[in-house]
């Protein structure tokens, strides 16, 4: 029956983690997979979510399934959290939000959704981007193209290139954008990129679908919202997956959700229909303890402004850990530039190493990076960066 089943040779990401975890030497570093890791190299729980679960249990622990599209609360939360509270598109219900199973569910359930209801559209993910937004939207049976996005002359976005491959893309194609902390290269739009990107969507009749999983991790909760905010000003229509994975730390929970905003209240309605039944048809409902975890805690002042001030803790580690890094580089290897490490955002950073260099951390110093060359700064810490800028400065000047 299944001789003739293709062998799966594994997820790159997920599988560098099973051999990090193989590896036996005590210094090994695991700069992998994008988990926030804190100065101990331990996994943080938080406190906002460790009160969210006794608020949980105190509650009596009753475990109805919640309906197709999510707990109401969190949903509602979900949306001032991306638009802000009070935002006329939420008071004029031309938002749909479902909560999702982690982002990967909402970004899931939004492609075969738009898989349905756009069926001659192509998606355009960024060059480079997150592996598995291929695979999701290849596996909701879209051709998937790229659109030119990072400069590895500059450092930088190649703006002109990316703007005049929209304007070229037939009406309805997908975009499918990082809305902050771009995964992998750590570059984002700027805030006038945004807003330039604003009139080719409109124009071309581009949908934009924002991948937002590192909210809190660039510049702020609000800040790294930003482009969110901008489609919606701009009255766009457009998808948003988002991600409490790594902001609160919840990465088995799978707590997120997908967000449609839309041109008005009848179409808002239509859309979370069928968002509804592409869900029943695919796993029902989504995870109760997920979605209460994340109600109570931006629904709750106290909680809320806890996570806040946690963070902020996480952000500014990361950022002090750019800087620590950034630091003993160049102490190693005067006269190149590594100020990329402090102009990127988030917890990734694109170093430029060859897949050949990777493999020699890997190998000869035990550090662990994804072969595109991309870090997940959040895995150093004071003890480990010295090693870590010592092992990368080894293959650098030996390219
Ligand atoms: N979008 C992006 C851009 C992303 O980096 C991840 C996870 C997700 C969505 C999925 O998040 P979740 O809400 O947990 O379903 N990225 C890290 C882990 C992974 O590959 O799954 C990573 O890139 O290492």
């Amino acid at each position: 029956m299944f001789q003739h089943v293709q062998p799966y040779a594994g997820d790159p990401i997920f599988a560098l983690v099973d051999a990090f975890n193989a590896d036996a030497r005590p210094h090994k570093v695991n700069l992998s997979i994008g988990i926030y890791f804190d100065e101990q190299g331990r996994l943080p729980v938080l406190d906002s979510v460790r009160g969210a679960e006794a608020l949980i249990l105190a509650a009596g622990g009753a475990k109805p399934y919640l309906p197709m599209e999510g707990d109401a609360r969190m949903r509602t939360e979900v949306q001032k959290l991306l638009l802000g509270a009070g935002h006329p598109a939420i008071a004029a219900q031309r938002v749909a939000t479902i909560q999702g199973v982690g982002s990967s569910g909402g970004l899931k359930i939004g492609a075969d959704f738009l898989r349905t209801w756009l069926p001659d559209s192509q998606v355009w993910v960024s060059d480079p981007t997150w592996d598995n937004h291929r695979s999701m939207f290849e596996g909701s049976g879209f051709v998937v193209n790229t659109y030119p996005y990072y400069d590895a002359a500059s450092g930088g976005v190649r703006f002109e290139a990316m703007l005049q491959a929209l304007r070229g893309l037939p009406a309805r194609s997908i975009v499918l954008l990082h809305a902050c902390c771009h995964n992998p290269t750590g570059v984002d739009l700027t805030r006038e990129q945004w807003q330039a990107l604003v009139p080719v969507l409109r124009e071309r009749e581009l949908l934009a679908y924002l991948d937002l999983a590192y909210q809190g991790f660039g510049d702020g909760i609000a800040e790294d919202a930003y482009a969110v905010r901008a489609l919606a000003d701009a009255g766009l229509t457009f998808f948003v997956a988002n991600s409490f994975s790594k902001s609160m730390s919840v990465y088995g929970e799978r707590c997120g959700a997908l967000t449609a905003v839309c041109a008005d209240a009848a179409e808002a309605a239509l859309v979370l229909g069928q968002l509804r039944y592409t869900v029943r048809r695919v796993y029902s409902s989504p995870p109760l303890h997920a979605a209460q975890i994340v109600a109570h805690v931006l629904g709750d002042a106290e909680l809320r402004g806890m996570w806040e001030g946690e963070l902020a803790a996480m952000r500014e580690r990361i950022a002090a850990m750019r800087r620590a890094l950034h630091d003993r580089l160049v102490q190693r290897l005067p006269g190149r530039d590594f100020s990329y490490f402090l102009t990127q955002r988030g917890m990734f950073s694109y170093t430029g190493l060859s897949a050949a260099q990777v493999d020699r951390l890997r190998e000869e110093h035990a550090v662990y990076l994804i072969r595109s060359g991309r870090i997940c700064v959040a895995g150093l810490n004071l003890g480990n960066v010295e090693r870590v800028a010592e092992a990368m400065a080894a293959v650098m000047s030996t390219r």
